[in-house]
């Protein structure tokens, strides 16, 4: 059959501007590096590597939480700026560098299907990174993305361009760790939280279901931020702030596999990857099952297809 189009663009973002050391900054090459872009085109969907976005400027340590404000905000624009500016049909998969880059993300991808309506998310994560500046007790920005796409915290964050999420768009699972401030606030805002004591007890597959119906009841399309410190730390120990007990991959992996029909999936992100601490490359490796169980062929080439051959002639699969 006819060459796929690379419906699936990554766009790399190497910036650990939210984290407490520099650490994610070397993720997007890394997983380049160990072939994620191969497994994604093993698939069959088609799959190009568009971009990897730097931080134009790199505060020092210990640089004023203005000064590391800006720079977030700043790179974060640029996110959101490259996002817009991809093709309608193409669906973005980011790949950081820390948390804070999704700001940027969703902003981006909030602009991209603003005209046909709102957005959703899933956001997995051992965490609830909703504080602001005010609130934030270790002073790392990528504890604060999920407040500022909610519209809280500094302009320099909240104030990136795009529609801000809806609360009741947006669902967290996995979370086991976080501060009184951030839970009293997704609370006030009416954000749902599948923490990580509900997962245990229901199931990723379970749960991931009730948050797909959630983030698909009253939106135009939705996307999934994998943080990948919601993912159990003996398994998975490549992150910046491993919490014990989490998800376990192949779990994971399997409740992304319900993605493949949903043509209301636009967009995809994968943070927090730590090459320093996967030496033997088996979290690379995880990161390639996600990404794959995620963007399985099905969707893609479904949707490919009907576009080429129009939807009520396309052969199937
Ligand atoms: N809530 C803690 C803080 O604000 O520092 C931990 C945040 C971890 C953030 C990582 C990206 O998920
Ligand atoms: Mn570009
Ligand atoms: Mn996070
Ligand atoms: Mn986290």
């Amino acid at each position: 059959h006819a060459d796929m189009r690379a419906v699936v663009q990554v766009i790399g973002v190497a910036s650990a501007l939210g984290a407490p050391g520099d650490g994610p900054a070397a993720g997007p090459a890394a997983l380049e590096r160990h072939g994620l872009l191969q497994r994604l085109k093993g698939t069959g969907i088609g799959a190009s590597w568009q971009e990897t976005l730097e931080p134009v400027t790199t505060p020092p340590a210990g640089a004023l939480m203005r000064e590391r404000l800006d720079a977030v905000g700043a790179l974060a624009q640029r996110v959101a700026d490259h996002l817009t500016a991809l093709a309608p049909e193409v669906f973005p998969l980011v790949i950081g560098g820390d948390h804070a880059v999704g700001i940027g993300t969703w902003r981006g991808v909030a602009s991209r299907i603003a005209p046909r309506g709102a957005l959703g998310l899933i956001w997995i994560d051992a965490h609830l990174d909703s504080h602001t500046e005010r609130s934030t007790h270790s002073g790392n920005i990528h504890g604060m993305p999920l407040a500022a796409l909610l519209g809280e915290g500094d302009a320099a964050l909240s104030g990136v361009a795009g529609p801000r999420l809806d609360p009741a768009n947006v669902v967290i699972i996995g979370a086991r760790a976080w501060e009184h401030e951030e839970h009293e606030r997704l609370t006030r805002l009416g954000v749902q939280v599948f923490d990580m004591a509900e997962v245990r007890e229901r199931g990723m597959g379970a749960v991931f279901c009730d948050a797909l119906s959630v983030v698909r009841e009253r939106t135009a399309g939705f996307g999934v931020s994998i943080d990948l410190d919601a993912l159990d730390a003996a398994a998975f120990p490549a992150v910046t702030c491993p919490e014990t007990e989490g998800i376990a991959p192949d779990e994971l992996c399997a409740a992304l596999l319900a993605l493949r029909g949903c043509g209301d999936f636009v967009a995809m992100e994968i943070v927090e990857y730590l090459p320093d601490r996967d030496p033997g490359g088996m979290c690379a490796d995880w990161v390639a099952n996600i990404a794959c169980a995620a963007l399985g062929p099905s969707t893609y080439l479904l949707r490919a297809k009907e576009r080429e051959f129009g939807a009520h002639n396309y052969a199937p699969l």
